[in-house]
Parts: C-alpha cells; structure tokens; sequence
C-alpha cells in the first residue's frame, strides 16, 4: 500500500487494470498514441495498404473550392484532433482565397503537433490566423463554446470510427450541443469495402500496424514496468461483418503469465487469448446519414474518391435540435 501511495500510477492505470482483468481482456486504444505511437502511426498513413489518408486528401484537394463556396464567409476552423495539419492545410488556403478573414483552431493534446501545424498553416503565406487549443476531449466539449464567430468543426480520418455507434452519436451530440445554428461538421468516415482491402489496411506487409499496435505493450512495460514480452504476442486483425467494424487484437502465442507490479496485478493468458486493443468501424453512406440525424445535425453534402473509398460530409447544426 505504502509503495502504491509513492508512486504517481498514469491516469489509465484503473481502465488498464480493469480492461485485463475482463473475459474477453481489452485495452483503450488512446493508450496507442504516445510519442512513439504517434510516430508508428504517421508511418501507417504513408502505407501502401493505408489508402484512407491518402484518399481523404485526395478529395480535399478535389473538392476544397466546392466546400469553401459552401461555407459563406468568414469561417472559424475549427479541427479536432488536428494532428500537424496537413490535411486541413488544403481546405485553408481554398478558404482565404476566396474570403476576408479565415481563422484556425487546431486542437490536439499533443502540444509538439500543434506547433508543426501553426507552423505548416503559416508557411502557405496567406495570412490565417492560427490559435492552438490544447485540449483532451474526454473533458468536454465546453471549450468550443469560447471560440467566436461561425465555426466549421473538422472530425476528419475516421477517427469516429474508433466510436460503438452509440458513443459516436452522443459524441457528436456533445459537439453539436456546444454549437450555434449556423455552424457547420465536416466528417470525415471511411467506408465500406472488400474484406481483403481492409484486412491489408489494417496488416500491411512491412509490419508497421503489427508496431504499432504491440506499443501497447511497449508503453506498459515502460511506464507500467509490466514484462509483456512482445514476441510472445501476435498481431491480428479481424473483419467483422455484422458490426461493420475491423478488429485489431494482441494474441498469446502461448501460455504466459503477465507482471504489472504498479497495479498489484498478475495477468495469465492461455495460447491464443486475446487482447482487444481497437475496433475501428466503417460506414455505409446511409449510417453516416444516420447517425449524423441522430446527433443533431442536417446533412447537406457528401462528397466521396473515385473509388468511394472514403467520404466527407458536410452538415449543418439542425436548428433547434
Ligand atoms: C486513427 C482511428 C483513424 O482506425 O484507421 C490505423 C487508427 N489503427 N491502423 C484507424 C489505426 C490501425 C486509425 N484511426
């Protein structure tokens, strides 16, 4: 107890003790994104396989004077999740082409990824201004709220995807309960597709996914002084029809039990047990659709890639919803 007391456990330890603790045993996949994570999953966008980065750029660079004529004037930008920019970067200039003042609020949690992006917005010379908000959405919303002027809030990447259909509506209704009538969502949400296509995303060939998604237990073993040892778990990922989601788990190779002496915690795994460390889900343009009507919003535009790949919607807060 006394030990337990001295030591500063990360703010996950409870949901990490609980998720190994449960039958079927999960992790939360935001433990994915510290340093190294976040780099793993740079390289993930730049895969062969990973086609939803590249296509969703596509059809911003296709489309950005379509939705900046869509969006009047003097638009707040407002992206959550921003990463470093670059997506975005597309849409901006097409906006302070065509209109007086446009502004930029990138929000992250990753103060180091907001400097590239001011930098990145900077850089295109066109006099936007840029206003980092460092933020972790698991505090709300609220802070939406302190942004003037009409806003367009960009959920791009299909990081929604990540969400059980429920918890996306309610997140997306937070969001929307946050917003005045003439503000606007861009969505982004991946869609759809041949199981092997999207097996292949999410288990390229070089490995990365595999890194990436055993830097779950990288990172525990670090801060956690867990002894996970990595090679005795495999990489694998899942198509699940009925959920129209993919599934990414860690399977023991054999075997094993697990230390995690910070949460007083031995964990025995048996051959081929998994851990569940992400689900991400992929829509038909119907259930964006209809999700989006469920939190709130009036769809006004959808665009998509030449191959349907990928979509972007663009909606309006309903009034009064
Ligand atoms: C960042 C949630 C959009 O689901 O495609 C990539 C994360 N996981 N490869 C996705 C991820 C494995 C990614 N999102």
């Amino acid at each position: 107890m006394i030990a337990r007391e001295l030591v500063t456990l990360p703010s996950y330890a409870e949901e990490v003790a609980g998720g190994l603790a449960s039958q079927p045993k999960t992790l939360p996949c935001k433990l994915f994104y510290d340093a190294t994570g976040s780099a793993l999953f740079e390289e993930i966008t730049r895969l062969p396989e990973y086609y939803l980065t590249r296509t969703e750029l596509e059809i911003l660079r296709q489309r950005a004077d379509e939705m900046a004529c869509s969006l009047g004037t003097d638009v707040t930008v407002v992206e959550l999740g921003a990463g470093t920019a670059v997506k975005t970067c597309t849409l901006l200039e097409s906006l302070s082409r065509r209109q007086i003042r446009v502004q930029y609020f990138p929000v992250d949690i990753s103060r180091a990824a907001l400097h590239q992006a001011k930098e990145r917005v900077e850089s295109l010379g066109r006099q936007i201004l840029v206003r980092p908000v460092v933020a972790d959405f698991s505090d709300g919303f609220e802070f939406l709220r302190s942004i003037p002027d009409k806003k367009l809030v960009a959920y791009l990447g299909s990081s929604i995807g990540n969400f059980d259909p429920p918890a996306a509506v309610s997140m997306l209704g937070e969001i929307n309960r946050q917003l005045a009538a003439q503000d606007m969502l861009l969505l982004g949400t991946d869609l759809v597709k041949s199981k092997s296509m999207l097996v292949a995303a999410y288990d390229d060939s070089q490995g990365v996914t595999e890194q990436f998604n055993k830097n779950i237990l990288a990172r525990l073993n670090r801060e956690l002084f867990a002894d996970f040892d990595l090679e005795s778990f495999r990489h694998v990922a899942i198509w699940n029809p009925r959920r129209s989601r993919m599934e990414i788990y860690l399977e023991s190779l054999r075997t094993q039990t697990v230390d995690l002496p910070l949460l007083r915690l031995r964990v025995a795994f048996a051959k081929s047990e998994r851990i569940h460390t992400e689900n991400s889900y992929k829509y038909m343009v119907e259930t964006a659709k209809c999700m989006l009507g469920r939190s709130g919003y009036r769809l006004t535009h959808t665009w998509f890639d030449q191959h349907n790949w990928f979509a972007l919607h663009l909606a309006n807060v309903e009034a009064g919803a």
